[in-house]
């Protein structure tokens, strides 16, 4: 499309005048990857159980048509997602989606079931990372994992979460690039709890030992999601924010900030300045909760600019690990994939073609109405055209051009399944 190109030129020099230069920002935002969640392709369901059913407080709903069902599938629907996505990505995997061929219980896993992940994503030249899976099973049935009150329990999950480590250290070393192994368990009570501190103590040293393996830096990282509620679990949440930023914080991990992890009036964009003056790195669980943690698939709104500018303007991008996490069963899978990933990176230009600088001082010198004005007017610069032209760089559809290759792959492929 040749006017997008023209478009691209005016939307620059209106860009230069507020000393933007949108060539290199365009640059920066190629080098940004985003951390694709492969969960959204099959409803959180994984390889390990076919009947497998989604359990631990959360839920996908609908019951779109075509869902991945075996590794192979997933694969290509990723590969589907991605050409139509610019830049290069990661894949974040769960360890119910290894490749493995037969019943193999969860503390038994080992980096040979993730061998043709590897495979693929050296093929596809994409980074992995990786996430204990500590909820739809038997030994999660009470609600509880390493903070359970049965050490018979706690043990099975610690070695879980180690062969788990394992795992994310031989992505880190196969592929060059470290693995971000995300904590996140559901363990919490239904109703008032007596209790509280009992579990949490429980929970701390189940993750002392399960980090009394170290491994380099360079492999594989750790982070910790913490959680106010979850369905079934509405009263009490072992791990909680304080628990999850506490232990974090007291051993040099990784805060995960999930987006739908926290009260209703609460928002991700405030925690992460205050994270970052005591975490090195952080992990984002981007996601939009609906009136709960209903894992919506995220949409160019004010919390998801606010998240991009929180990490522009503070020089935080290399210390984010940015990830996504809804799961949403009544669209298209592919589409909320492409939809999420794509609203990510225009939330991350906006932020990129923001003049920081000049609002910052204006800030300092307490001048609020230059920097209301500024802010306002900003709004409606032609950062679209902008965003075309990245996609035709990057060889990508320009536009809404996308969802006619996933209605392609939607005929030829899903509703063949
Ligand atoms: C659950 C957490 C967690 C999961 C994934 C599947 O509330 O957000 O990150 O969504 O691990
Ligand atoms: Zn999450």
């Amino acid at each position: 499309m040749s006017y997008v190109k023209e478009s691209y030129e005016l939307a620059k020099k209106r860009y230069a005048e507020y000393g933007i230069d949108t060539d290199k920002v365009l640059e920066t935002l190629k080098n940004i990857p985003i951390s694709m969640h492969c969960w959204q392709g099959d409803d959180v369901i994984g390889f390990e159980n076919p009947d497998g059913e989604l359990t631990g407080g959360i839920q996908t709903t609908g019951n779109y048509p075509g869902k991945a069902t075996t590794p192979e599938q997933l694969r290509a629907d990723i590969e589907k997602a991605l050409s139509l996505i610019p830049g290069k990505h990661r894949i974040n995997l769960h360890a119910i989606y290894g490749d493995f061929e037969g019943n193999v219980e969860r503390d038994k896993i080992e980096p040979k079931h993730f061998a043709k992940w590897v495979e693929w994503a050296k093929k596809n030249n994409v980074g992995l990372d990786f996430n204990p899976t500590c909820f739809s099973h038997p030994m999660s049935a009470d609600g509880m994992t390493i903070s359970h009150p049965d050490k018979e329990v706690r043990d099975f999950w610690i070695r879980h979460c180690k062969a788990s480590r394992e795992i994310a250290a031989y992505f880190g070393k196969e592929l060059g690039t470290p693995a971000v192994t995300n904590f996140w368990f559901p363990d919490g009570m239904k109703d008032i709890t007596v209790d509280k501190y009992g579990p949490r103590k429980r929970m701390m040293e189940g993750l002392d030992e399960i980090f009394s393996v170290e491994y380099p830096k360079e492999y594989t990282l750790d982070a910790f999601e913490s959680k106010v509620f979850g369905i079934g679990a509405e009263a009490y949440t072992v791990g909680s924010n304080e628990f999850c930023v506490g232990y974090a914080v007291s051993r040099g991990k990784l805060v995960c900030l999930d987006a739908g992890h926290y009260h209703p009036t609460e928002v991700i964009s405030d925690k992460l300045s205050a994270v970052f003056c005591y975490a090195d790195e952080v992990l984002l669980h981007v996601s939009r909760p609906i009136r709960w943690d209903s894992d919506h698939v995220i949409v160019l709104d004010d919390e998801l600019k606010n998240i991009a500018a929180e990490l522009v303007r503070n020089g935080f991008v290399n210390r984010t690990h940015i990830g996504l996490d809804f799961f949403d069963a009544s669209i298209n899978r592919i589409a909320a994939w492409v939809i999420g990933m794509r609203n990510m990176q225009k939330a991350l230009l906006i932020a990129l073609l923001e003049p920081t600088a000049d609002l910052v001082a204006a800030e300092q010198k307490f001048d609020f109405t230059t920097r209301l004005a500024t802010l306002e007017e900003i709004k409606t610069l032609p950062f679209g055209a902008v965003w075309d032209y990245f996609c035709e760089i990057n060889n990508v559809p320009v536009g809404g051009e996308w969802l006619k290759e996933v209605r392609k792959y939607e005929e030829e492929v899903l509703l063949k399944r």
